[in-house]
């Protein structure tokens, strides 16, 4: 299932902007510049900026007040993904259909490569179009998601720690609320807050921002299993042969569906108060949870 064809207009726009903000690959010193472009732009389905972007729009027409929080969003990710791919955690190969940043800079030069792009997407952010104190709320929200106290660092800890062992229910969702919804959470907050939108609105974003990330990560879990390593472009069934913490490892594959959907459902509750204007969200939130990789 492909996204629908009116967000290719947002991918080209957030890839423009990514191409603008990382330093030119011929910056020195350049080979780390090549290992954050090799990442960047290896293929990912851009739903972070996406979804910054779409909620910016509810807000305004100036899409340019967001693209940064967008652009840096995507840079956290990938550098989320270059990490998680080394062999001290997950030992991955194959990340977006292709062979892993390590794999083909080194692992010294990966590890730079994801310091590398979370300090620029800082700096991207410190510099977006949008009043200072807009931008400082941006920042503080996009921080606390990709840190340690229920955010994204944070959730790949309990996750490592939680590797072959058996998980609560309760670890389960902390876990899959930290190391995915949070960034999930914090670009849809980030794009509202841009966007300049309400305490109030800010919020209704913020609760269909957690129940969409998790239902992403349940959905996930379920892909690891249904689908081949060419479809997800990267190493299928890892989280059975790591005995990962996952939802269908504690549920099943029929439950954690159930799961999904009931949190896809939540979350589009959230959505009600903006009628229209959430129409884009609505659809992306459809493709989140029915894709196929
Ligand atoms: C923070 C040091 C450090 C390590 C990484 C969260 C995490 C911690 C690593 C990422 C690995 C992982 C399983 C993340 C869960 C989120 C997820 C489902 C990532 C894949 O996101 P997609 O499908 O990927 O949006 P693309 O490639 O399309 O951008």
């Amino acid at each position: 299932m492909k996204l629908p064809s009116f967000f290719e207009a947002d991918r080209a726009l957030i890839d423009a902007a990514l191409g603008q903000l990382l330093p030119p690959e011929d910056a020195r010193p350049s080979t780390i510049h090549a290992a954050m472009r090799y990442s960047v732009f290896a293929g990912g389905k851009r739903i972070r900026p996406i979804l910054c972007l779409e909620s910016a729009r509810i807000f305004t027409e100036k899409l340019d007040v967001a693209i940064h929080a967008a652009c840096a969003l995507e840079f956290i990710h990938t550098y989320s993904l270059i990490h998680d791919d080394l062999p001290a955690l997950d030992n991955d190969d194959l990340r977006r259909g292709k062979p892993t940043n390590h794999k083909v800079f080194g692992e010294a030069m990966a590890i730079l490569a994801g310091d590398g792009l979370l300090t620029l997407a800082f700096e991207a952010l410190a510099n977006a179009p949008a009043d200072a104190g807009s931008r400082v709320r941006a920042i503080a929200e996009v921080a606390a998601a990709a840190g340690t106290v229920n955010g994204m660092v944070g959730g790949q800890v309990a996750d490592v720690e939680a590797g072959g062992k058996p998980v609560s229910a309760e670890m389960l969702e902390y876990i899959h609320r930290s190391k995915t919804a949070a960034l999930i959470r914090g670009a849809i907050v980030a794009g509202a807050i841009l966007g300049g939108a309400s305490d109030e609105d800010t919020g209704r974003l913020s609760r269909f921002g957690e129940a969409i990330g998790l239902a992403f990560q349940v959905v996930d879990d379920i892909l690891d299993i249904e689908e081949s390593s060419l479809a997800l472009g990267k190493t299928a069934q890892k989280d059975l042969a790591q005995q990962k913490a996952t939802y269908p490892a504690l549920y099943g594959l029929e439950k954690s569906r159930v799961i999904a959907a009931d949190l896809e459902a939540k979350a589009m509750r959230e959505l009600d108060y903006f009628c229209e204007r959430a129409s884009r969200l609505r659809q992306l939130s459809e493709y989140l949870i029915a894709r196929r990789s």
